[in-house]
């Protein structure tokens, strides 16, 4: 057998570049939420691929902003740090929409932090909507801008270029022992994953500024002996009028989620799901240490 290697690889980027929908592909399991809507990925998570005998462990992490709120700042600070505890990052781009205000400071942010030692590589996203004589423009204007050490045009949609990506990672990371067992795709405790997906259907279903300003908890789960399981949940949110607009009319909405969830998780797990959910209105929940702690967000870096 060929010698292991295993390397740590933060996917960075704007807000909505598809981290985490390459992330997810990249580990073949649905580990990440994913929605149309910006901010969708609040803190790190690791999801685990393997590549011949290398264990790629991807780090997908909160998209790169100018942050207003103490959450948001929490969230670039998670970013950040998840790119500096890397021994590769690939930075995401749109390909439809190319070099913005947005990319511009990443690449500022990369250059200050320079001497991390991580290589940096390229992935232009989305190319499935853009045509080729634009993609060789935008790469050539991004490799100007920066040096990164090699760049690759990928739809992780469609899977497109992703198994290029895949290899050479695989090539990149050092040679020593896998991290985690060959089995595992994802570090995130089970109650943490399913409150996630929980907070992926309210994303969809509700509109404008909501998604933002709630998250999810899960606050109980019990095995039962007939194998399956009780998922109790709370969604906080900040205001009175949210609890309405979450609940929907007649409870429409959050009987929707809470479907939608459910069978998410039981899929994940292969097994019965009973999901209860709570609303509960806390004006302060962006201001609570103990919210962020649950999101796995250092409450401090939102200073
Ligand atoms: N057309 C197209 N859409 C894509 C592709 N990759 C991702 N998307 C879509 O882009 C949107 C954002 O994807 P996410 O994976 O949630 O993006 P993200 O970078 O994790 O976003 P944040 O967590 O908000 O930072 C979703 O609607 C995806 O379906 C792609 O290759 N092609
Ligand atoms: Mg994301």
């Amino acid at each position: 057998m060929s010698e292991t290697a295993c390397g740590f690889i933060a996917l960075i980027g704007e807000p909505n570049a598809g981290k985490s929908t390459l992330l997810n592909r990249m580990v073949g399991a649905k580990v990440s939420i994913v929605t149309h809507k910006v901010q969708t990925t609040r803190t790190r998570i690791r999801g685990v691929g393997v590549a011949g005998s290398a264990q790629l462990v991807f780090i997908d992490t909160p998209g790169l902003f100018r942050p207003r709120r103490r959450l948001d700042r929490a969230m670039v600070a998670a970013a950040w740090n998840g790119a500096a505890d890397a021994d590769l990052v690939v930075l995401l781009i749109e390909a439809h929409r190319g070099v913005t205000e947005g990319v511009t400071a990443i690449l500022d942010g990369l250059r200050e932090r320079a001497g991390s030692g991580a290589k940096i590589a390229l992935a232009i996203n989305k190319i499935d909507r853009v045509k080729s004589e634009k993609l060789l423009a935008l790469t050539t204007e991004l490799n100007e801008a920066f040096d990164f050490v090699a760049t690759f045009m990928i739809s992780a949609e469609k899977g497109h270029g992703v198994p290029d990506l895949r290899n050479w990672l695989a090539d990149e990371v050092p040679p020593g022992p896998w991290h985690y067992p060959e089995d595992q795709v994802a570090d995130l405790p089970l109650r943490k994953l399913a409150a996630e997906i929980t907070r992926e259907k309210l994303t969809l279903r509700l509109h404008q500024e909501l998604p933002y300003q709630l998250t999810v908890e899960t606050e109980s789960w019990d095995e039962r002996k007939d194998g399956s399981v009780r998922i109790d949940q709370v969604i906080y949110v900040a205001r009175d009028g949210h609890k309405g607009i979450a609940l929907g009319p007649k409870g429409e909405t959050i009987k929707a989620v809470g479907k939608a969830s459910r069978e998410e998780i039981s899929a994940f797990l292969g097994r019965k799901a009973h999901l209860f959910l709570q609303i509960k209105v806390r004006p302060n929940w962006q201001e609570e240490a103990g919210r962020y702690r649950e999101m796995g967000l250092d409450f401090n870096d939102g200073n």
